[in-house]
């Protein structure tokens, strides 16, 4: 910002109406909750939110490439955006229903992140769904176990419990509809733990489940499973 000031006058009038086409543009963002992300600092830019689908504007402030992501009960992921290089921003929704979340930054996209409470209040978000049935599944350095030959009923609501049983690495489990939509995901989970997500399955077709962390997914973390 500093560097910006000290360009010359006729660059400045030059880049005014890029400008201002630039905040035109960004009207979807009106009414987004800001996130400003650093190594040392994750900012909310409202400690409490109305319930119901929310946009979030993440503005990576840190000098490391990050990731965001809005958690309830400390480990459930509600809504996450990765990849987010350093001075870009990117935007994320959650449906959110009234209670005490998390909002961990990542810089590094590595790590527990760093936390900052919200509390979302309001009768607004969609209940989260109670699961009728359960599925185990293992993740191992770099493969998942238990998901080949699962099959669920169209509107099953599944709760996927991922134990990471690797030595190494955290791994996660993300759940792609067959319109290639992510519909849930276990976040990070560190080796020995067990991460957790429901997934309300409304669709047949064939589902898709895939660790997004580094290049895991090339290693061989994915797999299918039908929705019948
Ligand atoms: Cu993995």
């Amino acid at each position: 910002m500093k560097l910006r000031a000290r360009v010359p006058s006729a660059f400045a009038v030059l880049t005014l109406p890029v400008l201002a086409l630039g905040a035109c543009s960004s009207t979807d963002d009106s009414g987004a909750i800001a996130i400003t992300a650093s190594e040392k600092a994750c900012q909310v830019g409202k400690a409490v939110l109305n319930a119901g689908a929310t946009n979030f504007k993440v503005t990576n402030d840190g000098g490391d490439v990050t990731e965001v992501y809005v958690y309830a009960d400390g480990d459930q992921v509600k809504g996450e955006v990765e990849n987010v290089g350093p001075g870009t921003s990117r935007t994320f929704s959650a449906d959110l229903t009234a209670g005490d979340y998390e909002v961990a930054c990542k810089p590094g996209m590595k790590g527990d992140g760093i936390r900052t409470k919200i509390v979302v209040s309001g009768s607004g978000g969609k209940a989260m769904a109670i699961p009728n049935r359960t599925a185990a599944v293992n993740a191992m350095d770099y493969e998942y176990q238990g998901i080949d030959g699962m099959s669920f009923t169209k509107g099953d609501t599944v709760e996927f419990r991922m134990k990471n049983d690797a030595p190494g690495e955290k791994h996660e489990m993300e759940v792609f509809g067959p319109d290639g939509k992510l519909r849930g995901e276990v976040g990070p989970t560190k080796p020995g733990e067990t991460g957790r997500v429901v997934v309300t399955l409304a669709d047949s077709g064939s589902y898709r489940i895939n660790c997004g962390i580094k290049d895991h997914s090339k290693k061989g973390m994915h797999g299918t499973f039908t929705v019948t």
